[in-house]
């Protein structure tokens, strides 16, 4: 009999490494690691078939948590890390999991251009409008009255609306979670992973340390009233009008994903090596 014959059904424990995650004990990351072994375990994906892409910050370390292929890269570029991978390896699940600061600040622009290209990835964001590792400096999600040592009186910078540009750049799939529902969370990532194209996953996870006022979130996060539409101007305008807190799969489209010319030649790694070399 050969391995995958043998092999005892996936769990969300099969996707669980050893490692103890060392997040602040309440912050949002937690639940949002237990959804995404959930969704893997949903999409019955062995976890040498999945990498994990992060860049830098106290949800980029999600990876390490995992018993996926990780990539533990620097601030702001797993988008374009997980990009060439994919594109390269297409057989492989690719997921991409960071922070607001990490994707939509110093990655910004790898953010667009990730929703344009639509390579088949899965990005989560654990959204907590503030930079956790660093100590709680604003980011672009945070609201622009948010009070603190470190913006007194606040920014009075209007805040990046990170699912409006994803659809007007071109993502494939737009939904928002809430970490506080990591059933709910698990079944949206799980979907996003099978969606084909570039699939984008908000999710609202609190940072308990540097903004303990989102604990309210539990109260303010409500299913989406509405279905997913394939329309993003008709997406778009739903989401711009929302309280922000409208959790579900809010588009999904049906752009063809973006991949290498078949029957194009590729270069191997060894091609590329010698090519180095020289
Ligand atoms: C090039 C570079 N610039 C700045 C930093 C410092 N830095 C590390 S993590 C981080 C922000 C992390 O915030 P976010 O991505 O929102 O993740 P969180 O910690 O809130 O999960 C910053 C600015 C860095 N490591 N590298
Ligand atoms: S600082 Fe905030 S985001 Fe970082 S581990 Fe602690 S609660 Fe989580």
């Amino acid at each position: 009999m050969n391995e995958v014959a043998t092999r005892a059904p996936l769990t969300a424990h099969s996707f669980k490494s050893s490692y103890k995650p060392i997040w602040c004990p309440g912050c949002g990351d937690y639940s949002v690691l237990s959804s995404v072994t959930k969704a893997l375990a949903m999409v019955a994906v062995p976890p040498e078939d999945v990498v994990v892409v992060s860049g830098i910050g106290c949800s980029s370390r999600l990876p390490a948590y995992t018993t996926c292929y990780g990539f533990h890269g620097v601030h702001g570029r797993a988008l374009a890390a997980a990009t060439g991978l994919k594109v390269a390896r297409p057989e492989l699940t690719v997921l991409v999991a960071g922070g607001d600061g990490d994707g939509y600040s110093i990655g910004g622009n790898h953010f667009l251009h990730a929703c344009r290209r639509n390579v088949d990835l899965t990005y989560i964001v654990m959204d907590n409008h503030v930079y956790g590792m660093t100590k709680g400096q604003p980011s672009p999600t945070t609201e622009p009255d948010w009070d603190s040592k470190l913006s007194p009186g606040g920014t009075g910078v209007r805040s990046f609306h990170p699912l409006v540009i994803a659809l007007a750049s071109g993502a494939n799939f737009v939904a928002r979670a809430f970490s506080g529902d990591p059933n709910g969370t698990a079944a949206i990532i799980a979907q996003a992973i099978r969606h084909p194209g570039f699939s984008f996953v908000e999710v609202l996870s609190p940072c308990v340390t540097f903004r303990p006022d989102q604990r309210e979130w539990k109260q303010m996060a409500h299913p989406a009233p509405v279905t997913p539409t394939d329309d993003p101007a008709r997406a778009a305008r739903r989401i711009m009008t929302d309280d922000g807190f409208n959790i579900g799969v809010l588009y999904a489209g049906d752009r063809k994903p973006y991949a290498t010319i078949p029957g194009k030649p590729q270069a191997t790694v060894a091609d590329l090596e010698t090519e180095f070399e020289q």
